[in-house]
């Protein structure tokens, strides 16, 4: 958190150099824009997808219908990794996040009957970039749109997956010569497309502060401007293209000053590299209030943060906003949730008055202090991250994850001891909750059918063709000076799949797999004056006693799911309690886990899993162990549970469930108990 005064006065903001800037002036502290909301409100664009393409496109319909002013596409995880529905590695998650593409014709029943000339639509790409991007510009061909006319954004930000989304599937260079293909092609075809949306939003829900989110942010953008330039092309000519995204979590003022901040820092970036043209200089960003902030206990309290995270968005000058749903520590949305979360900002927009004003913060002795120091504060991460040698040379040495897993940690140790309050988590708590019902989604129904959807495309198109246009762009994968998007709108457009796009580039650039690490010590360190962390501490010390050596966990994420924060939080606090703690992989197969388990004596099993394919994953797992295992190992599971899955677990043979919300001295208590019980049988 930046620092706080009691209260601020003149003397905080006399020295400030931009405190008699305006808004839609350069350096835009103030606003991209001069009128604001008063001309044009900020968009609500609610990131939708779920199951097939039919059901997301009657979702899109009615958000237009009741108020959404723009589509924000959300895809499942197999077409994040390129694995097209049928993929083996792919079985237990399509549809499960977001809506599965396997190719064109699917694109197309996504958006049938709406003009995509009118409605700007957002997808959150970067791992399959180019057949999905080249996949929607056919769409909009063939539904008889013009590339010029295409509007929206594509997200194209791959630094971040390598950092905390890991939704990559080439390695770090290689997939920034994608993101600069995609930037090179878009400005030239597409000129009313957003080429990037450069994100912070994922830091914070890894764990990042919003100094260090933003940092992070700017710093990927830095890296992109040099890969972009370095092949000559004016920054006037697409830097105003670039867009960006940004989380808003529960710390109000330091969200509006993050945002406020950034536009200044951008501007500053753009200029220092000689850009003239106010389109380029002005930053505009998407947010997205924030995930991590809601709790799956007394789930309607989430109306309320999100609410507020809203304000702070909209105070902070957002061009687009996405506001949670309350039950989405709990499931995907339901239609009830969904709608409520988007009145949310419409009720802002429309009965509030605050579209009146442009920055109505401006002006705030507290305010333009504190956007002040969020800037410094952003600008030494910077020099540090330069001193690493930039954001690629920092990726690698591991700092940026410390950085993250460092706050994650101390957040984390902070809600546990309850410096941190989280009304009904760690204050307030109440024993009579009713839970909401939950969406759940015919993931095996919607498997069959894009099975059966891609053998009659495979069946029905020119095989020659398609051939033909795979091997052109593997080729042109070989040659740094081709466009890869350019071949891969041939290979669409003759009905290659988004999997064989995928593998025809994987023949000249390998999978990428990065290591699972955490941190040790830290969270310990912070809870080393807590009377509850000593207990339990004590637990396990005489458990292991008990056993002549420490008890010994293996941590798993299995099939596609790259959320990794909650795993390295609770291995970081395992770990300081007094277990040993592996992490496996993430994407680790039944067989890998297997493999880690016969390598060395584990007592404890754990399987995260946020992703809603916690039933088959699991099963699968634990067929694959077999009983003894299962008998043997205190196996448990955490993440994104709805309550009715936890009896099918159980029978399963998962002894104990933690949805989000479970401290550290609840896990470890119950799993130690668990141990100690299994231990004595
Ligand atoms: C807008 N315009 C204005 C004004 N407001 N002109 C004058 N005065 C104003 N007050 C103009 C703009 O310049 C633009 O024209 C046009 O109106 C549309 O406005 P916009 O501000 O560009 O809005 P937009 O079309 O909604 O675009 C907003 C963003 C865009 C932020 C630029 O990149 C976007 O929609 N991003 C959304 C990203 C997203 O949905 N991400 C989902 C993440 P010109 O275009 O001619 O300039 S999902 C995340 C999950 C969690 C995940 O990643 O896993």
């Amino acid at each position: 958190m930046v620092e706080r005064k009691p209260f601020y006065s003149a003397d905080d903001i006399r020295h400030l150099e931009y405190q008699h800037s305006r808004p839609g002036e350069a350096p835009f502290l103030r606003g991209p824009f001069t009128q604001m909301y008063r001309h044009k409100p900020w968009t609500i664009r609610q990131y939708t997808g779920f199951a097939n393409a039919e059901a997301s496109n009657a979702a899109f319909k009615q958000t237009l219908a009741e108020g959404g002013q723009g589509l924000s596409v959300a895809f499942d995880l197999a077409t994040h990794l390129g694995f097209d529905s049928d993929h083996p590695a792919a079985q237990a998650d399509v549809a499960r996040t977001g809506v599965a593409i396997d190719s064109v014709e699917d694109m197309k029943r996504l958006f049938d009957g709406i003009d995509l000339s009118r409605v700007s639509v957002s997808m959150t790409m970067n791992g399959a970039v180019l057949p999905i991007m080249a996949a929607f510009i056919v769409a909009g061909e063939e539904s008889g749109v013009a590339r010029e006319q295409l509007r929206g954004t594509i997200q194209n930000d791959i630094l971040k997956e390598f950092m905390v989304r890991n939704t990559y599937i080439f390695a770090p260079k290689p997939s920034l010569r994608i993101c600069a293909d995609v930037v090179d092609y878009l400005s030239e075809a597409l000129p009313n497309f957003n080429s990037m949306s450069i994100s912070g939003y994922h830091f914070q829900e890894a764990g990042a502060e919003p100094a260090l989110e933003l940092a992070l942010t700017l710093a990927n953008a830095r890296a992109y401007l040099d890969a972009i330039s370095a092949r000559g092309l004016d920054l006037d000519h697409f830097c105003h293209r670039l867009s960006f995204f940004f989380g808003v979590g529960m710390n109000f003022f330091d969200e509006i000053a993050k945002l406020r901040a950034a536009r200044l820092l951008w501007c500053e970036e753009v200029e220092r590299r000689g850009a003239r043209s106010d389109r380029a200089k002005r930053m505009k960003m998407h947010c997205q209030t924030s995930g991590w902030s809601l709790t799956a206990q007394e789930p309607h309290n989430n109306l309320i943060r999100t609410t507020i995270e809203a304000m702070a968005g909209v105070f902070g000058g957002t061009q687009s906003l996405h506001t949670n749903a309350y039950d989405e520590a709990l499931s995907l949305p339901t239609e009830h949730s969904a709608r409520l979360a988007r009145n949310t900002q419409l009720i802002l927009q429309q009965e509030t008055g605050i579209c009146d004003v442009a920055d109505p913060w401006g002006g705030s002795y507290m305010m333009e202090s504190l956007t002040q120091q969020m800037a410094d504060k952003v600008r030494d991460y910077l020099r540090q991250i330069d001193a690493l040698g930039g954001i690629l040379a920092a990726l690698e040495s591991g700092w940026v994850s410390k950085q993250i897993h460092g706050q994650a940690l101390r957040t984390q140790s902070r809600i546990d001891n309850g410096q941190h309050p989280i009304i009904g988590v760690n204050r307030f708590v109440s024993d009579d909750e009713a839970r909401p019902p939950v969406r759940a989604i015919d993931a095996g129904e919607v498997l069959n059918q894009q099975r059966q959807r891609l053998q009659r495309l495979k069946e029905t198109r020119d095989t020659r063709r398609v051939e033909a246009a795979l091997a052109d762009l593997t080729a042109a994968a070989a040659s740094p000076t081709a466009n890869l998007l350019a071949f891969t709108i041939e290979a669409i457009r003759a009905r290659a799949t988004l999997g064989e796009c995928t593998q025809a580039l994987l023949k000249q650039m390998r999978r990428h797999q990065a290591d699972a690490h955490y941190l040790a010590g830290l969270y310990g360190i912070e809870r080393r004056q807590d009377t509850q962390w000593h207990s339990i501490r004590r637990e396990v010390e005489a458990y292991h006693q008990q056993l002549g050596q420490a008890p010994r966990a293996l941590l798993v994420k299995l099939g596609l799911d790259g959320h990794d924060r909650g795993v390295r939080v609770v291995a970081s606090g395992l770990k300081d309690a007094g277990f040993d703690v592996d992490i496996s992989p993430l994407f680790s197969t039944p067989e890998q886990v297997q493999r880690m388990l016969d390598a060395a004596p584990y007592d404890a099993l754990g399987i995260s899993l946020l992703s809603g394919a916690h039933l088959p994953l699991v099963e699968q797992l634990l067929n694959t162990l077999g009983q003894e295992a299962c008998d043997r190992l205190g196996v448990f599971v955490g993440g994104i549970i709805p309550d009715q899955d936890i009896p099918a677990l159980t029978t399963m043979g998962v002894d104990a469930v933690f949805p989000p919300g479970n401290s550290m001295e609840a896990i470890i208590s119950e799993l130690i108990a668990v141990l100690a019980e299994k231990h004595s049988a």
